[in-house]
């Protein structure tokens, strides 16, 4: 290994390597490629301040400048220094490679560069290739209508918006899985190193098989500065920061520099050398037959934040410091100083050497891109969709449960999907497209059948005492949702298909990251030429109603919501009442594109209602009368809605006990799978027509509904109804403890009694029997207290428990 300088030997300023001091560039290369920076860094200047005058062949006045300036500039110097420097590496050496960028603020450079190479004019052709293009990609930048300040879903070559910091790393190594030509290059803010997300995706390196994966780069950009702070990896010691990295198992190559002409010789050499060191990893693992864990390269680079920027502003240092971080110069317009400052920055990349008289980029630097789709804006990779190609899917019915009578039989709903989703898996193993990921809980949540067919992906030491690790394994398990989030997103956006189970407590952890997933998707449907991906599929199993072993902590049913404030094109939320539903909906979500799909479904052995045939029409509908189990004959005294596995069987014991005690009631059991069929249809493509949903629920009957979640949202959902006044929904209630099952449900009043007690008191011709029957139900509830303190366990009744028809 080469040694390491330490930062304590080195004068800033001064290009530094720990691993090369070859010069690989001619004078002809480093002079063409210095231009090409300079033409990205001018680009990257106008679109954030100019609306006019893009080659500065006039002198600038204020009417030039935009009236908001807004923008990043401090991070776009290096990202563009690196793009440059990427695309000699994939001319040389002909490589597949995507860029992700994690300091996504740093979006005017990905679009000069993708302009550069042509990539941006072939998307958006009224970009054009002269001086009128330039004048509009200038002037839409952070322009209302024009395009986001980020690396958004509308960059050519993005797969990573960048907007919140902390997922770059896990996007990169979700593209890299199953890739085996692919190299993602991937820049990691030095601030963006600071957020947990980011601080554990270092060891995404434990999970990818190099010679069944392809490779990632990562590149620390090591400027200094967020946005008003200076970074912990820049201000700890220069030991301290290559043991960090090498802790984490890479081989890290540091460079630094301020110098351009030195910095590219530096870069160039250090590239030429990573590349070899790649593929030197990759062959040797593809030869092996026992595969290792590589020290595969990792990338520091310290620059300046703001680098070739203006070095001092109103007697303030700029170039090299935080100020740099958005518009280092701003006021323009009004400010006769900043205006000469800004002129001669933009002067200082001398455009007129780099583009023509018509505006028009220079052949001769054009010529350094790479070509076609090698160019990093066109990668499909980059596109996910066009390279998407369905999955096999077996026949799900073909894993029904028998249900001959509805409420008799249990089965673990999961443990039913395990054997599916077992199947998907062997069925798509040859295309190597499907990956199922979770934090440490497949099997907990009773999806174990996969591991007849597959093993976890696992590049660490492995003992005696472990099941199921393999080096090639469809399971991806790590105790980081963030991971699993992270990893999934980049493989469904370069064109693969995925499951997510998760504890239904702990999915909150990626709440935020689902967000900008969840935005992405929504942009990209308005974009044509970004070609739908598949979905982004949760389960969340072990669900609030059933922490037997866990209690308060893990009782939380509030990522429904959360997914609900989502655009309603995107979002699908199914609630199976048991497994031929949930075997219906899943091969549904796995099929789908561009959705978010959740599903909630229980992994302890409960009642199963209904046959695989019903369970199809059912699901399909989305919601539908269980007729079985209604007496109404078109003339409810009540509906009894219900959502949920849960809640389902809770609202049938209710009806039972009510046809017990009130023979004559008459009652309609509704029960809902697909939760977005109860908004509008001017809400969600799921949503029923008014007509249908008054005939389902009644416009004047009391509708009692047990939900799985918090109550508010089926208010949420249904506040414009007809009959929504009459709605009374019992769920979660924030009441929670290690307790029974049913105990659990009485807490939150959610029980068979209450449901029950519910219904009498909102039936006005049953107004002579409430408090009779609330005294019973009292009772029942007291009986039901008593006896889980004592025994610890749910009365025989309640576990016992039977639908009689
Ligand atoms: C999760 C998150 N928190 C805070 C922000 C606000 N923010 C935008 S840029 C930035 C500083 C980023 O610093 P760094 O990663 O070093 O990027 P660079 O220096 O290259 O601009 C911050 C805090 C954010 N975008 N995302
Ligand atoms: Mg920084």
């Amino acid at each position: 290994m080469p040694k390491l300088q330490t930062l304590e030997d080195t004068p800033v300023g001064s290009a530094q390597s720990s691993s090369t001091s070859s010069r690989p560039l001619s004078d002809e290369q480093l002079r063409k490629m210095h231009a090409y920076w300079r033409a990205a860094n001018y680009l990257t200047v106008g679109q954030i301040y100019l609306k006019d005058n893009p080659l500065l062949e006039r002198p600038l006045t204020r009417e030039d400048i935009k009236p908001r300036l807004l923008g990043h500039w401090g991070t776009t110097a290096g990202l563009n220094f690196i793009y440059t420097h990427l695309n000699r590496i994939i001319v040389e050496n002909d490589l597949n490679m995507i860029y992700i960028i994690g300091p996504g603020h740093g979006g005017p450079g990905l679009v000069a560069h993708t302009f550069l190479e042509g990539s941006y004019t072939e998307i958006y052709p009224h970009i054009e290739q002269n001086k009128d293009g330039l004048r509009r990609l200038f002037r839409q930048f952070s322009w209302p209508y024009g395009i986001p300040s980020h690396v958004a879903p509308e960059t050519p070559g993005s797969i990573h918006e960048g907007g919140e910091l902390g997922y770059s790393l896990l996007h990169a190594y979700g593209a890299a899985f199953d890739n085996p030509d692919l190299i993602v290059a991937c820049i990691v803010g030095d601030g963006e190193a600071e957020t947990g997300a980011c601080a554990t995706s270092w060891h995404s390196n434990k999970f990818l098989n190099p010679a069944k994966d392809g490779a990632v780069l990562p590149i620390l950009h090591l400027n200094g500065y967020k946005i008003a702070n200076p970074t912990v990896l820049d201000r700890i010691s220069h030991d301290e920061l290559i043991d960090l990295f090498r802790g984490y198992g890479y081989e890290p190559i540091f460079i630094e520099g301020t110098d351009p002409a030195e910095m590219h010789q530096l870069m160039a050499a250090t590239l030429d050398k990573i590349i070899v060191d790649i593929r030197a990893i990759q062959q040797r693992a593809r030869k092996q037959v026992v595969v290792e864990r590589p020290r595969w390269p990792l990338l520091i680079l310290r620059t300046l934040k703001g680098w070739t920027g203006p070095k001092e502003v109103d007697g303030k240092s700029v170039e090299g410091t935080w100020r740099a971080h958005q518009v280092p110069v701003d006021d323009v317009r009004n400010n006769p100083d900043h205006l000469r400052i800004l002129e001669d920055w933009m002067r200082s990349y001398k455009a007129e050497e780099l583009f023509d008289q018509n505006g028009t980029f220079k052949d001769e630097l054009a010529g350094l891109a790479p070509e076609g789709r090698r160019r990093m804006g066109m990668n499909p990779h980059a596109n996910g969709g066009i390279l998407l190609e369905p999955l096999t899917m077996p026949h799900f019915r073909e894993y029904a449960v028998k249900v001959d009578e509805p409420g008799i039989v249990e089965v673990e709903a999961t443990r039913v999907l395990g054997r599916f989703l077992r199947d998907v898996i062997k069925l798509n193993e040859d295309k190597r497209n499907f990956r199922l990921v979770g934090p440490d809980e497949t099997a907990s949540n009773r999806l174990d059948a996969v591991y007849q067919t597959t093993g976890k992906e696992w590049m660490a030491r492995v003992d005696k005492v472990d099941e199921n690790l393999t080096t090639d394994g469809r399971v991806m398990e790590v105790l980081s949702e963030h991971m699993c989030q992270g990893w999934l997103e980049g493989y469904l956006l370069t064109g693969r298909h995925g499951f997510f189970n998760c504890y239904e407590a702990f999915i909150h952890i990626v709440d935020s990251m689902f967000n900008q997933h969840a935005k992405w998707l929504k942009t990209t449907r308005t974009l044509p030429w970004r070609r739908p991906i598949a979905s982004l599929n949760y389960l969340l199993s072990s669900h609030v109603w059933r922490q037997d072993h866990n209690g308060f902590s893990h009782q939380d049913p509030g990522f429904i919501d959360h997914l609900a404030n989502k655009k309603a094109d995107i979002i699908r939320i199914y609630l199976p009442p048991d497994a031929n539903t949930l075997l219906s909906v899943a091969d549904h979500c796995l099929r789908s594109r561009n959705y978010v799909n959740l599903i909630i479904a229980g992994k302890q052995p409960a009642l199963q209602w209904l046959d695989m045939d019903s369970a199809v029409r059912h699901c399909t509908a989305g919601l539908g009368v269980w007729d079985w189990a209604s007496n109404d004959n078109g003339n409810p005294d009540v509906v009894m809605a219900c959502a949920g596995d849960v809640p389902t069987l809770e609202a049938l014991a209710a009806v039972s006990l009510l046809r017990e005690h009130v023979p004559d009631i008459r009652i309609r059991v509704v029960n809902v799978v697909d939760l977005m069929t109860l908004q509008p249809s001017s809400e969600h493509p799921h949503g029923l027509a008014d007509e249908d949903f008054d005939e389902l629920f009644t416009v004047d009957r009391p509708v009692i509904f047990a939900f799985h979640g918090y109550p508010t949202l089926i208010h949420r959902l249904t506040y414009r109804r007809r009959n929504h006044n009459n709605f009374h929904v019992r769920g979660y209630k924030e009441e929670g403890t290690t307790t029974t099952p049913f105990d659990m449900v009485v807490l939150n009043n959610l029980d068979r009694f209450q449901l029950a007690l519910d219904v009498i008191r909102r039936i006005p011709r049953l107004k002579n029997i409430s408090d009779k029957a609330t005294e019973r139900f009292y009772a029942m509830m007291q009986k039901h207290k008593l006896y889980v303190s004592e025994h610890g366990e749910d009365l025989p009744e309640i576990r016992n428990w039977r639908w009689a028809a």
